[in-house]
């Protein structure tokens, strides 16, 4: 099927792809794919304004009718999944397999919430007065604001939307301007089950395209309680404190520097095969994906020698075809920038291997870089550093004290892994003392996780959590409520007052 095939079946018109003034363009040639149509900043007000209206008709509906609208999405979904794939990788370069897993990750997270919609469990609370109840309930909160980044155009969209639709919250998505076809996409399926399910509120999902200043007015407004943002460290620190600033809930998950510590014990056959996928998987381009190797100098030069052997055999080239692992960068920025902080790491004392833009074998006009290994004598400021691209740096240690301390020693605290048979190695990296992030894994990469634990991280990653668990908690607001059901009015912590 032809790229404009795709956009038809997600239901996208041409008027929808024509005579806009946002130019899309696609990573794996370049090629103008749509010119779509922006959201004017002066148009918030009134999607905000319809955001609350349709609040106070969704937050009325019984949660398990809400689940059922997002069941129905499930199954669009699931319909629409080979079209939406397809979508994801032109849009934003992914191979095939990744283009439908992040599908899947959306199909995954509507059955989770499916099932929430039927708890959203609240606690009894034993009082210290007689005939008393004390009770936590949960309820919907508001508008949800939700940014996304190109990198994961639609799973993590879905994972807010998912999970608000059951909490009672409507939502309002300002997607990436690099990846706006996709959210239209995912925005006419959720209509389509929107139609089946017959009832749910106009403005319920609402699209705003556009720059910063869309941003701007989902953090700035006191009508929007919650805002969902997920990209980049300097993205957050912007839209964060504009959102506390009005006492409004961040939900921030941003940048990663996420590691893997190689242990003398660890399988290496496996180690091998992890590092690769999460360091050159989405080409480097996940917020989970690995950026530092950290290997016991025992194993270190071996180590490194067989990762250069299976990166120089990496088929590098369109995503779309089989076979393919790498597929390009977002833009020929991404590449410039890739080729900058390598020329830095060098002159940090670094040795790299691979790395260079690659146009032989690839699309003419798309973004390719052969995913790079830099050997670094230390963890230097470039190192600590988020760069968006497949490069792995590679440090050595002795102790694994050290390890964890060098770990831990960068801004950013999203993922991680160790990779060792020592129960002691794998427990004290999950232990107080050990790894410092949201999310730690022993024989596991760090990246690819499943949607039923909370996702995010700490430090400069934000400290917001979305996805599964109890993250459906940052959706709702929390009532505290005592019932007296007796005949006297006795003051908690035996205070008197008597009239
Ligand atoms: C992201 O890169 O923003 O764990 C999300 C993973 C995916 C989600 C990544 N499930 O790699």
């Amino acid at each position: 099927m032809h790229t404009i095939d795709h956009l038809r079946a997600a239901g996208l018109s041409e008027t929808e792809l024509t005579g806009g003034t946002l130019t899309v363009r696609s990573p794996i040639d370049g090629a103008e794919i749509a010119k779509v149509h922006q959201t004017p900043a002066s148009d918030m007000p009134a999607i905000i304004a319809k955001s609350k209206a349709a609040f106070d008709a969704w937050r009325r509906t019984p949660a398990p009718q809400r689940g059922e609208l997002v069941r129905l999405f499930g199954e669009e979904l699931r319909k629409a999944k080979d079209d939406l794939g397809a979508i994801v990788t032109l849009e934003a370069g992914k191979i095939t397999s990744e283009g439908l897993g992040e599908v899947q990750e959306m199909i995954d997270i509507c059955d989770f919430a499916v099932g929430l919609s039927r708890q959203l469990y609240g606690l009894t609370i034993a009082s210290e007065r007689p005939g008393h109840r004390m009770a936590e309930t949960w309820h919907p909160i508001g508008p949800v604001g939700v940014i996304t980044a190109f990198n994961f155009p639609v799973a993590p969209w879905a994972w807010n939307t998912a999970i608000a639709l059951a909490c009672g919250d409507p939502v309002i998505w300002k997607p990436s301007e690099k990846t706006p076809l996709t959210a239209m996409a995912c925005v006419r399926i959720l209509e389509r089950a929107m139609e089946r399910f017959g009832e749910a509120p106009d403005g319920l999902i609402q699209l705003a395209i556009g720059g910063p200043e869309i941003g701007d007015a989902l953090a700035t407004s006191p009508d929007v309680p919650v805002v969902s943002a997920t990209g980049s460290t300097r993205m957050g620190q912007i839209v964060g404190p504009k959102v506390t600033g009005r006492f409004g809930k961040p939900i921030l998950e941003l940048g990663g520097n996420n590691a893997m510590i190689v242990a003398p014990s660890a399988d290496l056959d496996m180690a091998v095969r992890a590092i690769v996928f999460s360091a050159v998987g989405t080409a480097g381009q996940r917020c989970t994906s690995l950026r530092r190797l950290i290997v016991h100098d025992s194993i270190k030069d071996d180590l490194v020698k067989t990762l250069a052997t299976a990166y120089a055999s990496l088929p590098i080239g369109d995503p779309r075809e089989d076979g393919t692992l790498v597929g390009p960068l977002i833009d020929a920025g991404a590449v410039d920038r890739m080729q900058e902080v390598l020329a830095q790491a060098k002159s940090e004392g670094g040795t790299v291997h691979g790395g260079a833009p690659v146009t032989e074998g690839v699309p003419a006009g798309g973004a390719y870089a052969a995913p790079a290994i830099v050997e670094m004598p230390e963890q230097t400021d470039t190192v600590r550093e988020e760069t968006f691209a497949p490069i792995l740096y590679v440090m050595g240690y002795e102790d694994l004290s050290d390890a964890i301390a060098m770990h831990n020693d960068v801004p950013q605290g999203l993922s991680s892994c160790i990779f060792t048979l020592d129960l002691r190695e794998a427990e004290t990296f999950l232990s107080a003392v050990g790894s410092d992030c949201g999310i730690a894994n022993v024989n596991i990469g760090p990246s690819g996780a499943e949607i039923g634990g909370a996702f995010g991280g700490e430090k400069a990653t934000g400290g917001g959590r979305e996805s599964g668990s109890d993250a459906w908690k940052g959706y709702m607001r929390r009532q505290t409520s005592t019932v007296n059901f007796s005949t006297e009015l006795p003051l908690a912590q035996g205070v008197k007052f008597d009239i």
